[in-house]
């Protein structure tokens, strides 16, 4: 560790740098190091299909006859990973531990005829592998009596005790944020709400959790701040500018999450969550849309190459496993970023710098590239812009570039460049802004003699613990594919080297499949598969597969006169369209189909935008045939769409009928904007 005593004391240049506003704890830099754990998403919803369980579901279904711990340790450990964190309480309020303090829990579910313990499982299993053990605990409980009252704070506190107690050391606990609502509450069924900034006491409990596992890291994305914040999205990135600071008290709003503040008065660093697949739960009909190869890599690159950590979800199936597709796409991930990092060309090259603190060798640019974390090159105290200058010695492809900074002394620098010189002229590769922990650029290969990096701006002098350049092998991207209104299919690629080949028999598309060469017309239920193709390498991009149900060419949007509300019906996601803004909750939705067709479902899209949204969260779905008698076929949530603004895809009993409405009961924001991405049917 560098400190100010292992380096010397004399002339003050000679020292370490002064540490530069608020900087990480222990525990935050050992959870920091950890840079890649698991969370694994398991209850009772698992069996229900559903992503948050209203509470009231029956613990017989609970029963997970092939369950092995052992096996989701394997995979977390092969895939990298330093950890796992479980929901051993979500928001259904069903306990996979057998709590002392509820009935709703695995000691009154079939699984081990009521004698099992999945904590247990899962703390014996990261033992025997190596990992460390986190547990989420959800602070709202929809199956519980109190729950809104003081008597479940001492409910939740116990549980806690429980947790942190007998299960050996914890590395974090996870409070998420979606707090108070609707739930069956031991039987009132109704709506409770909390102020959750004081509703829940967190200090007291903070004092608790540190009283009981001294090593621990705390992750809250509401009320007090604790040591870990959320991201703003569980899309599976934090900001290109990510400051591992907040401040200690006043609200959090999404950029605040997102970007972290530049100024703020304590370090609470992001960790980014995302699931591997679009939803935390397990749904079989998501077997298929398990992230790929480019996605996880995107993923990795946005999060730990941006000063953050991963943390990837596995939801596991009724069974008790993790999904076969699941495991196949954590090692390939693994395996990319194993090849991607596995040379670093900076090393063994000679590095030279603008400016060297105190001239000292201790500080000197070699000090970046010795592989030794705990080494930096650093420089003078009123030098907040300086270069490092790394010669390859030959001509050299590179594509990617990687910065540490010394965090211990806090996250300084707020701009940089990176330039490389190629044939003796310099050319600039990319700009940045933070570096942090740990920051990772991607740019299009180059090859090149030197590379310049030039820190352009820094709250204090920097301190670089490492440097790394690699040349990443390309991976390609899946095309994407949609059906407009007229019914034309279209795919995209997204690097334009490439060619597209697509099936539309549900067979795996090859080079010897039929070539994309424009917008083509389908009718009725279609089935598309595409690849995208580099002819040069050989390489194909992994699969993307859409269905598609009825087409929309005779649909029509009823009694809206502004044309541009069928970007609801484009097929385009990144499309939307809001209802005026004079309308008031209940806000419906009209479409007429054209004609009558059997209809047991619908899907809702959100609108993506980051800002007003005008997402739904309650609805009512009613069919007609004359669009004046109604009938209410489905109601209800549209649970975890805030965070996770995905597909929402609902089914009811078979209906036929012309016309559908959806209307829109209440929205995330708490007022009445509402808005569409897409808005489809399903039919029989
Ligand atoms: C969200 C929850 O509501 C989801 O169900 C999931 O547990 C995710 C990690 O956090 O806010």
């Amino acid at each position: 560790m560098l400190s100010v005593c292992s380096i010397g004391c004399g002339n003050a240049q000679t020292q370490a740098p002064a540490p530069y506003g608020p900087v990480p704890s222990e525990n935050q830099l050992r959870w920091q190091e950890m840079e890649y754990y698991a969370f694994i998403h398991f209850s009772l919803n698992t069996y229900t299909d559903q992503s948050w369980g209203y509470g009231n579901e029956d613990v017989n279904l609970f029963n997970p006859t092939e369950l092995d711990c052992r096996q989701w340790a394997r995979i977390c450990k092969e895939a990298g990973m330093k950890g796992i964190i479980l929901t051993a309480k979500h928001h259904c309020g069903f306990c996979v531990w057998p709590s002392e303090y509820t009935e709703y829990s695995v000691k009154n579910s079939p699984w081990r005829d009521g004698k099992g313990d999945l904590v247990r499982e899962m703390a014996d299993a990261c033992k025997e592998y190596g990992l460390k053990l986190g547990v989420y605990l959800s602070p709202w409980d929809r199956n519980h009596p109190e729950y809104g009252k003081p008597e479940y704070i001492t409910y939740f506190r116990n549980q806690l005790t429980e947790l942190l107690t007998n299960y050996g050391s914890i590395f974090e606990v996870w409070f998420d944020g979606a707090n108070g609502g609707t739930g069956y509450y031991g039987g009132a069924n109704e709506n409770r709400k909390i102020d959750r900034t004081t509703y829940y006491d967190w200090s007291n409990t903070y004092k608790l959790i540190r009283k009981l596992q001294p090593d621990i890291v705390i992750w809250n994305d509401g009320g007090d701040r604790a040591d870990l914040r959320w991201v703003g999205t569980e899309a599976g990135y934090v900001g290109e500018t990510n400051w591992s600071l907040l401040n200690a008290t006043g609200e959090v709003p999404f950029n605040m999450l997102h970007y972290g503040v530049e100024n703020g008065d304590s370090w609470v660093p992001g960790e980014v969550n995302t699931s591997i697949r679009p939803e935390w739960f397990y749904h079989p009909s998501e077997d298929s849309k398990v992230k790929t190869l480019p996605k996880l890599m995107d993923t990795y690159y946005n999060s730990i190459g941006r000063n953050g950590t991963l943390l990837l979800n596995f939801p596991i199936m009724p069974n008790g496993l993790i999904h076969e597709n699941d495991e196949k796409a954590a090692l390939d991930f693994a395996k990319a970023v194993k090849k991607t990092f596995a040379v670093n060309l900076a090393e063994k090259t000679k590095a030279q710098a603008s400016n060297i603190r105190g001239n000292a060798k201790k500080f000197e640019a070699a000090m970046a590239i010795d592989d030794d974390k705990d080494t930096t090159w650093a420089t003078d105290d009123e030098v907040t812009k300086a270069s490092l200058t790394i010669d390859f010695g030959k001509r050299t492809k590179f594509n990617r570039f990687l910065a540490q900074e010394y965090i211990r002394l806090g996250q300084r620098v707020k701009a940089f460049t990176i330039e490389a010189l190629v044939d003796g002229n310099w050319k600039e590769l990319a700009k940045a802004t933070t570096i942090g922990y740990k920051r990772i650029l991607r740019f299009p290969t180059v090859e090149a003699t030197q590379l310049r990096f030039s820190i352009t701006d820094s709250k204090s002098c920097p301190a670089i613990s490492n440097i790394g350049i690699y040349n990443a092998p390309q991976i390609l991207t899946s095309p994407a594919i949609i059906r407009n209104q007229s019914g034309e299919i279209i795919i995209t690629q997204a690097d334009a080297e490439s060619v597209v080949y697509y099936t539309m028999d549900g067979s795996v598309p090859t080079p010897d499949s039929k070539k994309y060469s424009g917008p083509f017309q389908t009718e009725g239920k279609v089935e598309v598969s595409a690849i995208a193709y580099e002819p040069a390498s050989g390489k194909s991009s992994p699969v993307c597969h859409e269905e598609f149900d009825l087409p929309r060419k005779d649909w029509k949007i009823v009694g809206v006169s502004d044309q541009r509300a069928y970007a609801i019906l484009d097929g385009n996601p990144s499309t939307a369209w809001h209802q005026a803004r004079n309308k008031r909750m209940p806000i419906d939705l009209v479409i007429d189909l054209g004609k009558e067709q059997n209809l047991c479902g619908f899907r809702y899209f959100p609108d993506q935008a980051l800002w007003g949204p005008g997402i739904i969260t309650n609805y009512q779905f009613y069919v007609s045939n004359d669009n004046i008698e109604w009938k209410l076929v489905d109601q209800g949530e549209f649970s975890n769409i805030k965070n996770n603004p995905l597909w929402q895809i609902k089914k009811f009993a078979p209906e036929r009928a012309r016309y559908i409405k959806l209307c829109a009961l209440n929205n995330t924001e708490g007022n009445d904007n509402t808005g569409y991405a897409e808005v489809d049917v399903i039919t029989n």
